[in-house]
């Protein structure tokens, strides 16, 4: 469709918000990539099946990632140059960021023996599903590459696109494999819960995809492609996707269900949250060999022990104070290394997690 061209439908879509324009793209890119892409009709019940996984496993989320390309570029490229089709392109390619997060998400789960996520079952417990949630994963990831080759193949951008969102999930699953390495099931070792190996974790599992990865799709779809602006950039991104999984370990055992739309696993899953790691630098020898008899295991009774040790030792406040710190240093950050890049880039995201409850 050519950017002159001013139709009814485009008037309309003009007036939409970022977040309407977002989800309103999500049927049509569903119809795309399970009806009009492959026309072989030995494929469809295959291709019902991808439509399946797709609308189960896309809405819910908060779409912080998805919403970031488009919030990013507002702010790299001036309104002016901005074009219908830039703006869809952008939408296009945040589509493709929350089927990245729900590749892994479905994976995640069935790693975690998780029972909900977004306020219903996981993916690999609904009846009947089980274990085929893997190719279903696989078929979420392979989507993105059909969006990005129909959608970007002729922008001068496509490559780096292609690079971008290949070792970002190469990253997040080495970033995955320190998450699972480190928390073996039925081998508690709390030596294990360094700080060190804390920080290592959460970059490589969450800070890349969820905040780099938006941001850094965004410079290349305004044509920044510059080593040290990317660097700059990601020196803040990832010191901010760092306090998100902090928040994230938080909220595990000390948020709503309700709210968060799923039930904490770490402690029952012997994980090195960060919960664990702060508790263990602030205990007595006594409450370590407490908590080394009841961390990791799946009964009740050994959960609540667990939490009630970390009640006594004032973890949520250690947490409140810790998420004040972690703002003002970020503030710091920003002042200091966003250089050429517009504040605002950054100061929108800090909006969006820090106080989230969900
Ligand atoms: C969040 O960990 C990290 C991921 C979802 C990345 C998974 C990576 C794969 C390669 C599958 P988490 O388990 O704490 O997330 P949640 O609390 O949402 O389950
Ligand atoms: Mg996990
Ligand atoms: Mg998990
Ligand atoms: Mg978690």
């Amino acid at each position: 469709m050519g950017d002159n061209i001013c139709n009814g439908s485009q008037n309309k879509k003009a007036l939409l918000s970022d977040p309407q324009l977002f989800e309103d793209q999500f049927e049509d890119l569903v119809t795309e990539l399970s009806e009009q892409d492959l026309t072989d009709p030995a494929l469809s019940d295959a291709l019902h099946r991808l439509r399946e996984v797709l609308v189960y496993n896309s809405p819910g989320g908060k779409r912080n990632r998805g919403l970031s390309v488009i919030g990013t570029l507002r702010e790299l490229i001036p309104p002016t140059q901005l074009t219908q089709d830039t703006v869809q392109r952008a939408l296009t390619v945040g589509w493709c960021i929350e089927l990245l997060q729900a590749f892994f998400l479905v994976a995640d789960d069935i790693m975690d023996a998780s029972v909900t996520r977004r306020g219903q079952p996981c993916w690999y417990k609904k009846d009947g599903i089980g274990l085929d949630a893997i190719n279903d994963s696989f078929l979420l990831e392979g989507s993105i590459y059909r969006l990005l080759r129909r959608h970007c193949r002729d922008q001068p951008y496509y490559v780096h696109l292609l690079e971008l969102f290949t070792e970002t999930t190469f990253q997040t699953e080495l970033g995955q494999a320190l998450d699972l390495m480190t928390a073996p099931p039925g081998q508690i070792d709390l030596n294990r819960f360094t700080m060190e190996r804390y920080k290592a974790i959460v970059k490589y599992k969450t800070a890349f995809y969820s905040f780099y990865l938006p941001v850094a799709a965004a410079m290349h779809m305004a044509g920044i492609n510059s080593e040290e602006e990317h660097n700059n950039a990601k020196h803040i991104l990832l010191e901010m996707g760092e306090f998100f999984q902090i928040q994230d370990d938080y909220l595990d055992c000390y948020g709503d269900p309700a709210v968060t739309g799923k039930i904490g696993t770490d402690i029952q899953d012997n994980k090195c949250s960060w919960l664990v790691v702060k508790a263990l630098e602030v205990m007595s020898p006594k409450q370590r060999a407490e908590l080394e008899a009841c961390y990791g295991r799946h009964d009740d009774a050994s959960v609540e022990k667990v939490k009630a040790l970390y009640n006594t030792l004032e973890m949520s406040m250690l947490y409140h104070n810790y998420e004040d710190e972690s703002y003002q240093r970020l503030q710091k950050l920003i002042a200091c290394h966003a250089q050429n890049l517009p504040h605002a880039v950054f100061l929108n995201f800090a909006k969006k997690i820090y106080k989230r409850n969900k």
